[in-house]
């Protein structure tokens, strides 16, 4: 490093002239520097001659100073005039590189990252929830961090903060955080090593996915690495919306042979919309299908359980979608039986109570004709009992609620 080589006039830094072999700095452009690394017309921002440890004084150097890893590693002492080891990463850029000059700048660092956010993968609209953000002064610093800060992003809309607190790995009382729509917890101090978990509690009045960003900040030192300072958390916030469904038979009392229609309602009495709904409804022994038709979505028949199962799609707060099912009477003897229906959604439902509907019909044979008479006569043996045994409705309602479940798995397959 050299000021003025005496070439253009003043008093000489270099008693003759010479030829760089590079690497060399030059506040002016006397010398002529022009080999490789050379740099002319720049103030290296040398300190004042000071005792900077070793036998001699040094004029150190600041990590703002053009010679700070700008020299030739492979031209370059172990040591600095001063003893200490060198090449130093002045930069702090991974690659350690020797000053040009006497003095090789050693930079503290402390490498604060987020090294952990935790929250739940889903919620329910209403939870209250916890999402915890560690952050952590990399053991590797050479230094503890000051003015430790550990942030969120503005919140989203949806998320309302009920409390803040964080906890050291040297302190495991709980410090208050400050919060509104964003939170702020002044950790402080960070020794290498050291970790400090912010816990923020919330509760969430949307639905949707919620995104939460933490943040790491410090004051000092620097922080060779700002890209892993942040990170953040997706939560899925699934709604309630309360599916109802009702349903009416134009005609309870059918002769074998007859047909009659079954029509059904469902309303989602939300609060939110509902998505993916579907409808699964089951006919006795006695009523054989014959058609459907829906008002939305679309619907398919299995003989081999007489059910039918429709995929309705999505339906806002307050909207209801109607189908109606068309039977006939199939029966040799007299006989009660009862179709149920039932709707489910993606989203939690509070109120499952009437998520099925049953409807009873009473079925009796088809008259036999009087051969003697040409006429008809009733069958007495059709005589039926109009109340079905409980536990056949128990059964039932337990063979609906089994094959609901069972089509929800096959329909969250696809
Ligand atoms: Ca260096
Ligand atoms: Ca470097
Ligand atoms: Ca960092
Ligand atoms: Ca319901």
């Amino acid at each position: 490093m050299v000021s003025n080589c005496g070439r253009a006039g003043g008093t000489p830094d270099v008693a003759t002239f010479f030829t760089s072999s590079g690497y060399n700095l030059e506040d002016v452009d006397t010398c002529t520097l022009s080999s490789t690394g050379d740099i002319i017309n720049t103030d290296p921002a040398l300190g004042a001659l000071a005792d900077n440890g070793g036998k001699t004084e040094t004029m150190a150097i600041t990590a703002s100073s053009p010679a700070l890893d700008a020299g030739d590693n492979a031209n370059c002492p172990n040591n600095d005039q001063r003893d200490s080891l060198r090449p130093a990463d002045g930069d702090l850029n991974g690659s350690f590189v020797c000053d040009i000059g006497a003095f090789e700048l050693f930079v503290h660092s402390a490498d604060i990252h987020i090294n952990n956010m935790t929250a739940v993968d889903t919620a329910y609209n209403g939870d209250t929830i916890q999402v915890g953000i560690e952050a952590h002064n990399d053991v590797s610093a050479s230094t503890t961090a000051t003015g430790v800060e550990i942030t969120t992003a503005t919140l989203p809309a949806g998320f309302t903060v009920r409390s803040a607190s964080f906890t050291t790995s040297t302190n495991a009382t709980p410090t208050a955080c400050t919060f509104g729509t964003a939170v702020v917890c002044t950790v402080g101090s960070l020794a290498p090593g050291d970790t400090a978990t912010a816990v923020i509690e919330g509760t969430i009045s949307t639905t949707g996915e919620l995104t939460i960003t933490g943040n790491v900040n410090s004051a000092n030192p620097i922080d060779p690495n700002t890209v892993n300072n942040s990170d953040h958390v997706h939560i899925q916030v699934i709604g309630n919306s309360d599916m109802e469904i009702t349903g009416s038979i134009v005609s309870g009392s059918l002769t074998s042979g007859q047909e009659t229609q079954i029509a059904f309602t469902l309303t989602n009495l939300g609060a939110d919309d509902a998505t993916n709904v579907r409808v699964a409804a089951f006919l006795p022994e006695g009523l054989t299908y014959q058609s459907i038709t829906i008002d939305q979505g679309s619907c398919s028949y299995s003989s081999d359980d007489m059910s039918i199962t429709c995929n309705v799609g999505n339906m806002a707060n307050g909207a209801s979608v109607s189908g109606i099912v068309v039977v006939k009477a199939d029966t040799t003897t007299a006989l009660s039986v009862v179709a149920l229906v039932g709707v489910d959604a993606d989203q939690r439902d509070l109120v499952p109570s009437n998520d099925t509907h049953q409807i009873t019909v009473s079925l009796a044979p088809a008259p036999v004709p009087d051969s003697s008479s040409g006429g008809c006569v009733y069958n007495p043996d059709a005589s039926f009992d109009p109340v079905l045994p409980g536990i056949l409705l128990t059964g039932l309602i337990g063979v609906l609620t089994y094959r609901v479940r069972r089509l929800n798995r096959v329909m969250k397959k696809h």
